[in-house]
């Protein structure tokens, strides 16, 4: 079996057919039944947020606030081009226009001192993203947003268990984008959530991913996304562990930092002092080592470790976006990005593979 860059979370077999037996008497397998009615309060406690809204997956989150805030056809919303592809397209995919800022060199995020030069009057948001589980600059980024009447939305895809100055990361800025995909720290093997602080957009959320519908009026012309039963059910039975898990990965993370630190040419991400981190990756950039990332991505390929170049390209560099749009440069997010490569990491890695794997980097 390789060793993979990372490996979903599972309960217990028995414990989650216990959990879904009931779905066998009750027969209401979707459209927003019990469970999922259960996971999105113990959601709600969990990340003390005002507002939840679940979905099927975090890409048709993003998709949805971008809809529910009904910004003109032709906007720009300021972002990051280091990231998945799906905080970049879910933006053109709701006929807006990304405009791509560029990333610090300390911790990937969006550079928040580049953001107001690229302001314009057809501005209506900024959408940067917590990379790697790294929070953003909230309040330089959210004092940008108040000056200039901006909403602020994170791709907080990675972040979730994050805590930042005390305080969730989902309590940040206007709204904030959760994924449940089978590779996130918390998974309903599928699904997605979002939080935001405008208690009125909760009844527009709720339609947009119920097809428009409130009753028997459709309202708008809304589209299907939302969690199954099955997936609430996962969802309810790893927040129960959550915190376990992130304490294994903490654990994985303290023999790489052991292992990895102060070496000449590899930088590692760590969280700074505000943070409290939930290991969702482990970052590495090769500059100035003396294998680079692709040497070292192809060596441990060789020994059965599939890493990932989580994210290359920028993707601001694909030709769907590049072919349409006018592409600011954005140097440091291009550099990072052809560096950059995320290690193995999940809550069940043994010490010793971290070990070996750490071993190959350095031989
Ligand atoms: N914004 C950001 C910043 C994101 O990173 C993402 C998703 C989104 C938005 C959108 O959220 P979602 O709509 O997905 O909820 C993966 C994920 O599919 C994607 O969710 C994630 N980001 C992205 C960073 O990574 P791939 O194509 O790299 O996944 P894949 O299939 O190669 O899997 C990677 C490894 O994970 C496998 O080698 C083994 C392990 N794995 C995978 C699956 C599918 C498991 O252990 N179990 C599994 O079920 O995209």
């Amino acid at each position: 079996m390789p060793i993979n860059v990372t490996r979903s979370s599972m309960p217990d077999y028995e414990e989650y057919i216990e959990e879904i037996k009931d779905l066998w008497d009750s027969r209401w397998l979707t459209n927003m039944g019990a469970k999922h009615q259960k996971l999105e309060k113990n959601l709600e406690e969990y990340l003390g947020a005002k507002n939840i809204t679940l979905y099927t997956n975090g890409h048709l989150a993003l998709e949805n606030i971008l809809e529910a805030y009904s910004f003109e056809k032709g906007s720009e919303i300021i972002t990051t081009p280091f990231t998945f592809a799906s905080t970049t397209n879910a933006i053109v995919r709701c006929g807006l226009i990304p405009v791509f800022c560029d990333i610090k060199e300390s911790d990937y995020t969006i550079n928040s001192d580049k953001i107001e030069e690229l302001i314009t009057d057809k501005t209506v948001a900024i959408m940067p993203v917590h990379v790697y589980g790294t929070m953003c600059d909230t309040d330089k980024i959210e004092s940008i947003a108040k000056k200039h009447n901006l909403k602020v939305i994170y791709d907080a895809a990675h972040a979730f268990g994050v805590t930042y100055k005390g305080k969730s990361s989902a309590v940040y800025g206007d709204a904030s984008m959760f994924s449940f995909h089978a590779t996130k720290v918390f998974n309903t093997v599928e699904g997605g959530a979002l939080c935001y602080t405008d208690s009125s957009l909760k009844e527009k959320l709720d339609d947009l991913k119920n097809f428009g519908l409130r009753g028997e009026e459709g309202n708008f012309a809304g589209g299907n996304a939302k969690m199954s039963e099955f997936h609430a059910a996962m969802g309810i039975l790893n927040l129960r562990h959550l915190d376990k898990e992130i304490e294994k990965r903490e654990k994985v993370a303290l023999k790489y930092y052991e292992l990895l630190s102060d070496i000449d040419g590899i930088k590692l991400l760590k969280a700074d002092k505000d943070t409290k981190t939930n290991y969702a990756y482990f970052p590495v950039l090769f500059d100035g080592y003396k294998y680079t990332r692709d040497e070292i991505f192809g060596k441990l390929k060789e020994n059965d470790i599939i890493s990932r170049k989580y994210f290359y390209p920028i993707t601001s560099e694909f030709k769907c976006i590049k072919d349409n749009f006018k592409v600011h440069k954005t140097p440091i997010a291009k550099k990072i990005s052809e560096n950059i490569l995320c290690l193995p990491m999940y809550a069940d890695l043994s010490i010793e593979d971290a070990e070996k794997i750490a071993q190959i980097i350095l031989n």
